[in-house]
């Protein structure tokens, strides 16, 4: 079946994926958020020890780090100057990490809930108490309704581990990462439906002379070594196109800043698209080799003249062919980015599309300057669990005849659904591990209502989050300072650059503090007490990671002499496009009746009254995982409320004003912001940084700092070829305080 050709392609392209990490030798200058070389005040780290290893997961990226250690205490954290990915430079979050690790509010002992889900009151208990509850409570309920009762919701590299134990020894389907289905699968899916590959955001923006950018607002979303690649691309004179409603970071670098209704994007580039084929602007000899199902793709997106992309985005129909034209002219050595945070209006998987058909009508893959596919490091078995790569394929997926298309995993809401409903079956323990479904699922109210109605809720976690107060039993996970957990590598991003490969395993830099413990040895304590302990495929996270070195011809210690990283002679990617077929019409789209080729589909606009409300990164936070972080909030204590000043002036707002955000479901935020009134945000929309607003007490730092966007999502869309999570389809209004 086309699908399962689809789904094996992903596995394939998912493990090179992650072995494909962009990176750039040469320091860049510094962007908002990112700190070019160490702080270091001079006499104060005497007598430290550099320990190397450190892999940073403040966020995802994954930055190589070294550690000033004096007296077993972690005082300072650098980029490891081996790194040929972030080199020597951190992020403001990457430095945070310090404070991330000695946060007195951190997790520090196994609880156990003797309040209320929601409403906890903690008891201290040992971790042979704790580990006795979960193995007897999730035992008892795979005895009592089989394997897929048990929900995980994981994300990050330390829920790798667990989330392959129960998903491939205890069997259940009901996994759904935070990374699929509210961010970025949608547009691995999308990608490898058209262009066969699984992108990440390996777009050679270093030697692009057109860089082009759908949201993703580069600079705000801070990884460094991508904004290595974005940086020197303009540097060496790339101009740069941004759609985007909000005056982004990106967009004041713009050559040409689109401030586009939000949700038309698709329309755009349908019209961008029709254009370039109605003229004869594309790489026709690229798309005679590669293209299939051209003459149905162009004959569909007829209708998208200029002019009504124009009325439909409200944009000038001259500034949509200045930027056809503008790409047309410097293909095939356009970057155009496939964009990380995809999960918009639940219409997403279309745009992708789009951007993908669009990739491929500029010829623009493999080629300097286009999406590339770098070639990674072999012999890896994985990155983390020895024994797979990926989610499995050949397990029970009874809810998984709708959203053909969906990544690895079950699309959260089918788990949501099935758990409240208890159809086609009931969902009755519940793990959690490194995912804050308060903060990252739309629709809270579901989210409780599933966790409520669950006989065992089990969490994993560092922090005392939002999530944690509904937990049953909390365990202290290790950070990603104190453990072995993921082997980070890559290959060359700046192609002009030498070509060379690494491999980094995370080592940790500091012990365990107080009683915290790492996930292999949480899952195997557990796993023993389900009775699978003749299944555990490693004895502890060192083992497990030179499982995975071992096939490479590596162990830990010869990469702590090597400095903490593997360096190694590469390839360059360019030309390497043999396996390409570029779907501009695509048959498997088509069996499963979704759009074959690019659609529009509209959204709704927001009622009288109302804003969309619209949300993205500050370059000093995470999501919710760094608010309680003492630097990082002393820095950034709020997300204030982006205002168009027309409108602030329309409803007598000011600069500073406090107010409490209202949305089209009478839905008030529990907390109250500030107004930020600028003309850098289109009328019709407001804007605020993700991962505020906590309303855990236990997060002393940063509880009821800030507005909760979360809290506002009530409206629920849903992607319907990948069943992910659209999250912009809500409005506000904004009600002053006070
Ligand atoms: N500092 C920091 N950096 C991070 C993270 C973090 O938490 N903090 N998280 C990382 C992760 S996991 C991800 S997925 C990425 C996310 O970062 P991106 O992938 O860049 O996220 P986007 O949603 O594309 O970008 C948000 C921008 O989209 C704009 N926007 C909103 N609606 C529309 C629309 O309809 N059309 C267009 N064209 N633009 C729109 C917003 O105004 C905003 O400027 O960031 C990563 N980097
Ligand atoms: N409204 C809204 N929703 C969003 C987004 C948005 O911008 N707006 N962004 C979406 C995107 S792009 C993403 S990627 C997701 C992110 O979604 P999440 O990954 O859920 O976000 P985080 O805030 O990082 O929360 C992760 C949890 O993991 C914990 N944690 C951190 N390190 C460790 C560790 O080592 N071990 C364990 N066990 N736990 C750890 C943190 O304390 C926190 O409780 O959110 C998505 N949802
Ligand atoms: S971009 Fe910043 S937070 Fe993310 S891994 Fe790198 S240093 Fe850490
Ligand atoms: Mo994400």
């Amino acid at each position: 079946m086309a699908m399962n050709l689809t789904r094996r392609n992903f596995l394939k392209t998912a493990s090179i994926a992650a072995a494909s990490v962009p990176l750039s030798r040469v320091a860049a200058k510094a962007e908002s958020g990112v700190v070019k070389k160490p702080l270091a005040a001079p006499g104060s780290f005497k007598n430290t020890k550099t320990v190397v290893g450190g892999v940073c997961e403040m966020c995802f990226w994954r930055c190589q780090l070294v550690g000033k250690v004096r007296d077993g205490r972690l005082l300072k954290l650098e980029g490891n100057p081996k790194s040929i990915d972030n080199g020597v430079s951190l992020c403001a979050r990457g430095n945070g990490g310090v404070a991330m690790l000695y946060d007195p509010d951190r997790l520090k002992y196994p609880l156990k809930n003797v309040g209320k889900r929601g409403e906890p009151k903690w008891e201290r208990i040992s971790w042979t108490e704790a580990l006795d509850i979960c193995g007897s409570k999730l035992k008892a309920i795979v005895d009592q309704h089989g394997a897929k009762s048990i929900a995980v919701f994981p994300h990050g590299s330390s829920a790798k581990y667990p989330m392959d134990f129960f998903e491939r020894t205890v069997g259940t389907p009901n996994v759904s990462e935070a990374s699929f289905f509210q961010c970025r699968g949608v547009r691995d899916m999308a990608y490898i439906t058209t262009l066969e590959i699984a992108p990440d955001e390996n777009v050679d923006m270093a030697n692009a002379k057109v860089i082009f950018l759908t949201g993703s607002h580069l600079g705000e979303n801070v990884h460094v070594s991508h904004l290595k690649g974005y940086l020197k691309g303009l540097e060496r004179g790339a101009k740069l196109v941004v759609l985007d409603p909000r005056f982004s970071a990106a967009a004041s670098k713009a050559d040409i800043w689109v401030p586009i209704k939000p949700g038309t994007d698709t329309a755009m580039l349908l019209a961008i698209m029709n254009y370039l084929v109605e003229n004869k602007k594309y790489a026709v000899d690229f798309v005679e080799e590669y293209g299939e199902g051209f003459e149905q793709f162009a004959a569909g997106i007829k209708e998208w003249t200029l002019e009504r992309a124009a009325a439909e985005c409200e944009v000038p129909a001259a500034q949509i062919k200045q930027i056809a034209d503008l790409l047309a002219a410097n293909m095939p050595n356009v970057a155009i980015h496939p964009g990380r945070h995809v999960t918009w209006y639940g219409n997403d998987f279309q745009r992708e599309r789009a951007l993908a058909c669009l990739t491929g009508l500029l010829g623009a893959i493999d080629v300097k300057g286009g999406l590339v596919k770098p070639i990674g490091p072999k012999g890896l078995k994985g990155t983390n669990w020895p024994q797979s790569e990926g989610h499995g394929e050949g397990n029970l997926r009874e809810m998984e005849d709708v959203h053909h298309f969906h990544p690895p995993g079950t699309p959260t809401e089918l788990i949501r659904d099935a758990a409240i409903s208890g159809q086609p079956y009931p969902i009755k323990g519940c793990v959690i591990w490194g995912q804050n479904m308060i903060q990252t699922l739309p629709g809270q109210e579901k989210t409780i209502k599933m966790l409520e109605q669950m006989d065992f809720v089990l969490c994993a976690d560092v922090m005392p989050t939002d999530v944690t107060m509904y937990a049953d039993i909390l365990l202290p996970d290790c950070s990603y300072l104190e453990k072995y957990d993921y082997i980070k590598s890559g290959t060359q991003w700046d192609l002009s650059a030498e070509h060379q490969q690494y491999i980094a395993p995370r080592m940790a830099l500091v012990e365990p503090g107080f009683e915290r413990k790492d996930c292999v040895w949480i899952t195997n304590e557990i796993a023993k007490r389900m009775g699978y302990g003749d299944k555990i495929p490693v004895a502890s996270q060192e083992e497990m990671m030179a499982k995975v070195l071992e096939g490479a011809g590596l162990t830990l210690d010869k990469i702590r002499e090597e400095g903490g990283i593997h360096i190694q002679p590469g390839e360059a990617p360019y030309g390497k496009n043999d396996y390409l077929i570029v779907h501009f019409f695509s048959e498997d789209l088509g069996e499963y009746e979704y759009p074959a080729i690019p659609t529009y589909i509209p959204v709704e606009p927001p009622p009288a009254g109302y804003m969309r409300m619209l949300y993205g990164r500050t370059p000093l936070h995470t999501f919710n995982r760094s608010i309680n972080n003492p630097w990082l909030i002393h820095e950034a204590p709020i997300n204030p409320v982006w205002v168009n000043d027309k409108v602030a002036a329309r409803l007598g707002l000011k600069n500073g004003d406090t107010v409490r955000l209202v949305n089209q479901d009478g839905v008030e935020s529990r907390t109250t912001t500030v107004v930020k009134v600028t003309p850098g945000i289109r009328e019709d929309s407001v804007y605020l940084y993700h991962g505020y607003g906590t309303r855990n007490k236990e997060m002393t730092f940063s509880v009821d700092k800030g507005v909760d966007d979360s809290s506002l999502i009530t409206k629920i869309a849903i992607d319907p070829e990948t069943g992910a999570h659209g999250l912009r389809n809500n409005f506000v209004k904004l009600v002053k305080v006070g």
